[in-house]
């Protein structure tokens, strides 16, 4: 203790009175202290006078009185209660996080706000319902182009040819909103294929996304391998290649196509389009005097991010679209008192039904998933539910002047963010009939 002593001595300058200082103006009085006095006064000294005073403490452990020492056992169980701790802690946080995740499984990916996300959740289905990554988006829409515009073939010895390249684009669905989409030819929904019944037709599919596709001709009989389903009846369309899909159409009606490969991703995030067949023997349809079809779908956009709506907590749309517009975007039919017209319905929508209604009188139910209904057995309805995949062909005769609504009578599905503007909203579309 000659060291605590000494350094005392070093500093005779020191007043007793310094406020600055109490633990020198202890010092000048501990001549007779007993050793721990002196250890603790040492302490004291760390405090105010620096490293050499904390190594004068340390040099007195040797004198910590016996039983004060930490015993081994006492040391073990101290240790043995840090290692449970710790242990516990591993386990709570793995309770609440997958730690088998890599970054290199779920780079990039982000998640819907709000979503449920379970611990055990597996890195594919993250990316499945992750953001358009905005990295990827290889077009912008001009605010006021349509989708479902027709796609003309090219022929080739009889065979009607049409190119489809999917690729990621931003899409207007309102002037104010725009999203993400993944998309066929730059457009929501993707081009309209009309052919005729008797056609045969070859379709190439060009991936220009991001990840693997594949496409299925909803409702159409042809053959196996040119079905669709990724992993079922062919590879998946990897980024950079094409497929090509060839068939004979041996029905009529109304049909779809859309991606059948992650679908629930990728129709939810605007893979799909109509496919109108034309009877060979037109005779027999209905008599109309305009044709307009009718695909719905329902986004999730939120904080900048266009994620793929799902009916999951988190995944739930926030808007919703008639031809990949929103009303007020969407069009406006425009018709005379008299006339007929054939809404084609189709369930393009991925996840949610739609109880579509349309105002000024019932309409007749024409044909259902493309087979046409006989007409003793036609019935008369003003709402339609249409599922996902579902289509309903319905005439509705324009019996009064004025503007009728065909809507969703999902109430919410007629709000965009949960806002009503105009009179409605999301799948809400103005039928105006003129005197
Ligand atoms: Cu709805």
């Amino acid at each position: 203790m000659t060291d605590h002593a000494g350094h005392g001595a070093k500093r005779p300058d020191d007043k007793p009175t310094s406020a600055k200082n109490p633990g020198s103006a202890k010092k000048s009085g501990s001549a007779k202290k007993s050793v721990s006095a002196k250890n603790r006064d040492a302490a004291q000294g760390e405090k105010t006078d620096g490293q050499m005073a904390g190594m004068s403490g340390m040099a007195g452990g040797d004198d910590l009185a016996l039983a004060h020492r930490p015993t081994r056992p006492q040391l073990g169980s101290i240790g043995l209660v840090s290692v449970v701790i710790l242990a516990l802690a591993l386990v709570f946080s793995a309770s609440f996080a997958n730690l088998s995740l890599s970054a290199h499984d779920v780079a990039g990916a982000v998640m819907p706000p709000g979503m449920a996300m379970p611990r055990d959740m597996p890195a594919e289905a993250m990316r499945d319902m992750a953001a358009v990554n905005p990295r990827t988006v290889s077009y912008r829409a001009p605010a006021e182009a349509r989708g479902d515009q027709p796609l003309e073939p090219r022929m080739e010895g009889g065979v009607k040819i049409f190119d489809l390249t999917a690729s990621v684009i931003e899409w207007n669905i309102l002037s104010y909103e725009r999203v993400m989409a993944y998309a066929f030819n730059q457009q929501v929904p993707g081009p309209r294929i009309r052919i005729t019944e008797g056609d045969r037709i070859r379709i190439n599919v060009t991936n220009d996304l991001p990840e693997s596709t594949s496409v299925h001709w909803h409702g159409l009989i042809v053959p196996n391998q040119f079905d669709g389903p990724a992993e079922v009846t062919q590879d998946p369309i990897e980024p950079g290649q094409t497929f090509t899909y060839e068939f004979t159409l041996t029905q009529a009606g109304t049909y779809f196509y859309h991606s059948h490969d992650h679908a629930d991703r990728q129709e939810a995030l605007g893979m799909y389009g109509a496919l109108i067949v034309d009877p060979k023997d037109p005779s027999a349809e209905p008599a109309s005097d305009q044709d307009v079809v009718i695909q719905l779908q329902e986004w999730l956009e939120k904080e900048g991010y266009t994620f793929p709506a799902m009916p999951m907590d988190g995944g739930q749309p926030n808007f919703f679209t008639i031809n990949g517009k929103a009303y007020p975007s969407t069009e406006t039919v425009r018709a005379r008192v008299g006339d007929r017209i054939r809404f084609r319905f189709i369930g393009t929508n991925s996840g949610f039904i739609h109880p579509m209604h349309i105002h000024g009188g019932p309409f007749e139910i024409v044909a259902t998933d493309g087979v046409p209904v006989p007409q003793s057995a036609r019935i008369q309805k003003d709402t339609v539910n249409v599922a996902p995949g579902e289509r309903y062909d319905v005439i509705w005769t324009a019996r009064e002047p004025g503007k009728w609504l065909l809507h969703c009578h999902i109430n919410h599905h007629t709000t965009n963010d949960n806002v009503e503007e105009q009179g409605g909203g999301g799948l809400t579309m103005i039928i105006e009939v003129a005197p």
